[in-house]
C-alpha cells in the first residue's frame, strides 16, 4: 500500500523485545492513530506509511538471555533487509519500538549507502546503549544496540548483515545516565560523546552543529537516531527509562532544522515512545514536531522530488 509518490516512507517496528515491559511495541500504531503521517504531509513533503514489522517470536518475561538475543537478532535482520530493499530515492523514517530496533535500522541504512561510502550516525539518547550481554546490569537489550552496530558483543546482534559502523563516524548527544563498562567501551573505541552537561553549557544548536561536522566528514551519508528519553522527562514522560534534566523538546526541534540543509542526511529513527504514559497525546504531538522539524522540505527531499516530477511540477513551501 506504499504511495509511489511518497519520498518519506515510514517503517514501524512494533517491538518491545529489548525493553523491560511490552509497552513500546504499541508505539507505531499509537503514533499512526495520532496523525504522524498527516503532520508530515502538512509540511509539503510526500509521506506514506510503508509497513509495520513485528517480531515473529516474543520470548516470555524472564526468558534466557540466549533466547532474547536470538529474537532481537532475527527482527534486526528483517528490519535491515527491509530497508536494504527500499528504492534508492526513498527516505526511511523508522518508528520504534524500543531502541534495539536500531541494530536493524542502521545496518540496513549502511548497506544502502555502502556502494558510495561509509555511514555516519548521530545517536541522541540519555543513555549510551553500549553494553554487551556480558556487561549489562539490567539484562535489557535496548541498552546494547550501539555496541552491536560497532561490532561488539554477541554475534546474533553484532553479526546482522551490513557494514559495521566506524566509531570515528558516530557521536552521542544528551547522555546523562550510564554504567562504567559501556562508557569504557566507547572511550576505547573512540566514540565522541557530547554529554548533557556539555549540551547545557554550550546549547543544543552548537553541539548539534559540531556533531554534524564529525558524522559528515569521512562518510557518504549520515543518519540520526532519536531515543525519546534524551528529552527532559518532565516535558516528555512517555518513555520506558525517563531521566531528569534532559534536552528541552523545542530546543531539539530547533537544532534538527539544520538537517533540512543536509543533502547527505539519509535516514531518521525515532524510538522508545511509550503510549501508556501519554494519555493526552502531548508526547505524540512532540514526536510529530520532531519528525517535521527534521524532514520538512529539505535539500535532499526537494532534489528527490525534482528527480521524480521534474523541477517545476511541484510546489516547494
Ligand atoms: N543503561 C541502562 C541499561 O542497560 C539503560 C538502558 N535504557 C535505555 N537506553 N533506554 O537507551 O539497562
Ligand atoms: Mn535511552
Ligand atoms: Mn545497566
Ligand atoms: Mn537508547
Amino acid at each position: 500500500h506504499a504511495d509511489m509518490r511518497a519520498i518519506v516512507q515510514v517503517i514501524g517496528v512494533a517491538s518491545a523485545l529489548g525493553a523491560p515491559g511490552d509497552g513500546p511495541a504499541a508505539g507505531p500504531a499509537a503514533l499512526e492513530r495520532h496523525g504522524l503521517l498527516q503532520r508530515l504531509r502538512g509540511t509539503g513533503i510526500g509521506a506514506s506509511w510503508q509497513e509495520t514489522l513485528v517480531p515473529v517470536t516474543t520470548p516470555p518475561a524472564g526468558a534466557l538471555m540466549r533466547e532474547r538475543l536470538d529474537a532481537v537478532g532475527e527482527l534486526a535482520q528483517r528490519v535491515a533487509d527491509h530497508l536494504t530493499a527500499l528504492a534508492p530515492e526513498v527516505f526511511p523514517l523508522v518508528i520504534g519500538g524500543d531502541h534495539a530496533v536500531g541494530i536493524g535500522t542502521w545496518r540496513g541504512v549502511a548497506s544502502r549507502i555502502a556502494p558510495r561510502g561509509a555511514l555516519g550516525l548521530i545517536w541522541i539518547d540519555a543513555h549510551l546503549d553500549s553494553h554487551t550481554e556480558r556487561s549489562t546490569h539490567s539484562g535489557n537489550i535496548h541498552g546494547m544496540p550501539l555496541a552491536a552496530l560497532l561490532g561488539e558483543g554477541d554475534a546474533a546482534l553484532s553479526g546482522v548483515a551490513g557494514p559495521r559502523i566506524d566509531p570515528a563516524n558516530v557521536v552521542i548527544i544528551g547522555a546523562r545516565a550510564w554504567e562504567h563498562d559501556e562508557h569504557e567501551r566507547l572511550t576505547r573505541l573512540g566514540v565522541q560523546v557530547f554529554d548533557m552537561a556539555e549540551v547545557r553549557e554550550r546549547g543544543m544548536a552548537a553541539v548539534f552543529c559540531d556533531a554534524l561536522s564529525v558524522v559528515r566528514e569521512r562518510t557518504a551519508g549520515f543518519g540520526v537516531s532519536i531515543d525519546l528519553d534524551a528529552l527532559d522527562a518532565a516535558a516528555f514522560p512517555a518513555v520506558t527509562c525517563p531521566e531528569p534534566e534532559g534536552i528541552a523538546p523545542d530546543e531539539l526541534c530547533a537544532a534538527l532544522l539544520a538537517l533540512r540543509g543536509c543533502g547527505d542526511f539519509v535516514a531518521l529513527e525515532i524510538v522508545e515512545y511509550l503510549p501508556e504514559r501519554d494519555p493526552g497525546g502531548m508526547c505524540a504531538d512532540w514526536v510529530a514536531n520532531i519528525a517535521c522539524a527534521a524532514l520538512g522540505p529539505s535539500t535532499y527531499l526537494l532534489r528527490a522530488k525534482e528527480r521524480e516530477f521534474g523541477a517545476h511540477n511541484y510546489a516547494p513551501l
